[in-house]
C-alpha cells in the first residue's frame, strides 16, 4: 500500500509516531493509500526547520522569492494531468472539473501571489512640516496554513501561496481526508529548488497535528479553512497566546431570485451553485428563495434540468454528480434528508443514496436533491449540510427575502438575480454576507477580498488583504 511522506526541511520523511491512517478512494469506498498519522514532534520539526529557513527566507531579495514560486506555479501545470487524477480520485469529484477548475486555480494561486508581491507596497503618512510616518510590513515568521477537503490543492495553494510571498516560513497540514495532492506539492517544491524548511506540510489529524500547531508557541498566525465548530475550537486554544488568525468557515448561503431575472442565465448558473462538486463548495447557495410570479416555472424547470446531471464514475467525462467525499459526510448529507421529511419537507427531486454500478459499487454517492415546502428557520435550512441538497421556497417581498436570507447565523455568500439595478445595489447592500455575486456566481477575481460574516469566519483572504494579514505593520515616525 502505497504511503504518504511528511515534508519537512526539504524532505520526504516518515512520521516519528510510525503510525498511519488509511486514506480511502471516495467513489469506490476502497483504501488505496495510508497516510502519516503525525504528532507533535513531527509538527516540532516542522517549526524548527521553518524557523531556521526563515531569515534567509525573508531577506531574500523579491524577485528571487516570486522566481521560485513562480516555478512552483509552472510545475502543477506541468503536472496539470497526473493532480487532476489524484485529486479525483482523493475526493470523488469528477476528473473534468478538477483539471477544469482546482488543479489550475492551485497554479493561480502561486503565479497570483508570485506577482502580486512585486507589487505589494505600505503607506506613508506625512504631518506636514512635522514629520514623516512610514509603515514597514515584515513577514511575521513561522505561520500555520489548515485546509480542508472540498477543494484539497486549490484552497492549500490558497494560503500557503500568500504566507510564503510575504515572506514566512509555513507549517501546513492539509486534511486528513484528502492528502494526495498536498502530498504531489511537496514533490514539486523540491522540484522547483523551494530552499528547505521554507514550507513544511505534515499530514494527520486535526486534532493532534492540527491542534499541535495552532497552539506551538513560534507558530504566529493559524490561516484556517473549515467547519465553523473546528474554527471556534481553534480561536480558543490560539486567541490567548495572541496569534494572528484567519478563519473562513461554513456557509448557508441564500440564492435569491427576483422575477425579472434573466431567467435562462439564472437556471443554468443555479444548477452550477446547487450541485457543483456535489454541492460541497462553501459557496454553494442552498437556500433558493424564489419571487412567487416565476416559482412553479423555476420549479419545474430546475427539477426537469438536476434530473438530468448525471450521478455516476468521476473518471468518466459525462459525469457530472461524482462521489461526497467519505463514508461519514454521505451519512451526515442522508440524514439531514431524513430531517428534512422529519420537517414536513417534499421532496421534488433524490433524496437518497445515488447507486453506481461496477467498480463503483461501495462508492459514496447522493442523488442531487431539490426539497420544498419547509420554513426558513427549520434546521434544514439553518444548519450547514454540504452536498448536493437544495431547498426552494417562494416570497413575495424584497423585505420579506431579506429576512430570511438573513436568518441564518453564517454570512459567507450570497446570490442575487435581478435587472433592476436600483434593486441589485440596494439589496446586495443589506445583506448580511462577505461576497455577493449579482447575476452570475462564483466568478472569481484574485484580487478581491474573500471571507465572511458572523459564523462564517474572522478576516478575509484573498488580494493584498491576505498580504497584510501575513505581515506585521510597524509604524516608524521621524518628526524633523
Ligand atoms: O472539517 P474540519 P470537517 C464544513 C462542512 C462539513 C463540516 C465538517 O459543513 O460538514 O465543516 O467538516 C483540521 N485543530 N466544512 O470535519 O474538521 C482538519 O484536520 C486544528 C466547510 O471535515 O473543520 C482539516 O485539515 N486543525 C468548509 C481542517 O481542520 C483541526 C470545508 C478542516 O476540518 C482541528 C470543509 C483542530 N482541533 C468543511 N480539527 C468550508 N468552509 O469550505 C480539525 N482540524
Amino acid at each position: 500500500m502505497f504511503q504518504l511522506k511528511n515534508y519537512i526541511n526539504g524532505e520526504l520523511c516518515t512520521p516519528d509516531t510510525g503510525e498511519y491512517l488509511d486514506n480511502y478512494e471516495p467513489s469506490t469506498g476502497k483504501v488505496y493509500a495510508q497516510i502519516p498519522n503525525s504528532g507533535q514532534t513531527d509538527v516540532q520539526k516542522a517549526v524548527a526547520a521553518a524557523e531556521k529557513a526563515f531569515p534567509a527566507w525573508s531577506m531574500m531579495p523579491v524577485e528571487k522569492r516570486s522566481a521560485i514560486l513562480g516555478k512552483i506555479s509552472a510545475l502543477i501545470l506541468e503536472n496539470l494531468d497526473r493532480l487532476a487524477a489524484a485529486e479525483s480520485k482523493d475526493n470523488g469529484k469528477p476528473v473534468w472539473l478538477a483539471k477544469q477548475v482546482d488543479i489550475p486555480r492551485a497554479a493561480k494561486n502561486f503565479h497570483f501571489y508570485a506577482t502580486a508581491i512585486l507589487h505589494f507596497g505600505s503607506e506613508a503618512n506625512a504631518m506636514t512640516n512635522k514629520a514623516i510616518n512610514y509603515t514597514l510590513r515584515d513577514p511575521l515568521g513561522v505561520v500555520a496554513c489548515i485546509s480542508p477537503w472540498n477543494l484539497p490543492l486549490y484552497l492549500f495553494s490558497w494560503k500557503i501561496a500568500p504566507a510564503l510571498a510575504a515572506g514566512n516560513c509555513v507549517v501546513a497540514k492539509p486534511s486528513e481526508v484528502t492528502p494526495m495532492t498536498a502530498y504531489l506539492l511537496s514533490e514539486l517544491c523540491i522540484e522547483a529548488g523551494l530552499p528547505a524548511g521554507v514550507l513544511n506540510i505534515v499530514h494527520g489529524l486535526g486534532t493532534h497535528a492540527g491542534a499541535a500547531m495552532t497552539t506551538h508557541p513560534k507558530v504566529k498566525a493559524v490561516s484556517f479553512t473549515g467547519g465553523t465548530q473546528t474554527g471556534a475550537t481553534i480561536a480558543k486554544l490560539a486567541a490567548p497566546m495572541f496569534k494572528k488568525l484567519s478563519l473562513e468557515l461554513g456557509g448557508k448561503n441564500p440564492n435569491i431570485i427576483f422575477a425579472d431575472c434573466d431567467y435562462d442565465k439564472m437556471l443554468s448558473t443555479t444548477l452550477r451553485s446547487s450541485f457543483a462538486n456535489q454541492g460541497q463548495i462553501c459557496l454553494c447557495g442552498s437556500r433558493i428563495f424564489v419571487e412567487r410570479p416565476i416559482y412553479e416555472k423555476f420549479k419545474k424547470d430546475f427539477v426537469q434540468k438536476a434530473a438530468l446531471l448525471k450521478v455516476g464514475d468521476p473518471k468518466a467525462s459525462d459525469t457530472k454528480i461524482g462521489a461526497v467525499v467519505s463514508k461519514p459526510h454521505q451519512e451526515k448529507i442522508l440524514s439531514y434528508i431524513e430531517l428534512a421529511k422529519e420537517e414536513g419537507g417534499t421532496i421534488l427531486l433524490g433524496g437518497q443514496q445515488a447507486k453506481v454500478g461496477g467498480e463503483c459499487t461501495e462508492g459514496y454517492f447522493v442523488q442531487p436533491t431539490i426539497i420544498e415546502g419547509l420554513a426558513h428557520d427549520c434546521r434544514t435550512n439553518q444548519e450547514e449540510i454540504f452536498g448536493p441538497v437544495v431547498t426552494i421556497m417562494p416570497f413575495d417581498t424584497e423585505d420579506e427575502v431579506l429576512e430570511y436570507a438573513n436568518s441564518v447565523r453564517y454570512g459567507l455568500s450570497a446570490t442575487v438575480w435581478t435587472t433592476n439595478l436600483n434593486r441589485a445595489t440596494q439589496f446586495s447592500q443589506k445583506l448580511e454576507s462577505g461576497i455577493v455575486w449579482v447575476n452570475c456566481w462564483l466568478l472569481r477575481d484574485l484580487r478581491t477580498p474573500f471571507g465572511g460574516v458572523k459564523d462564517s469566519g474572522v478576516g478575509r483572504e484573498g488580494g493584498f488583504e491576505v498580504l497584510r494579514f501575513f505581515t506585521e505593520p510597524k509604524n516608524i515616525c521621524i518628526e524633523y
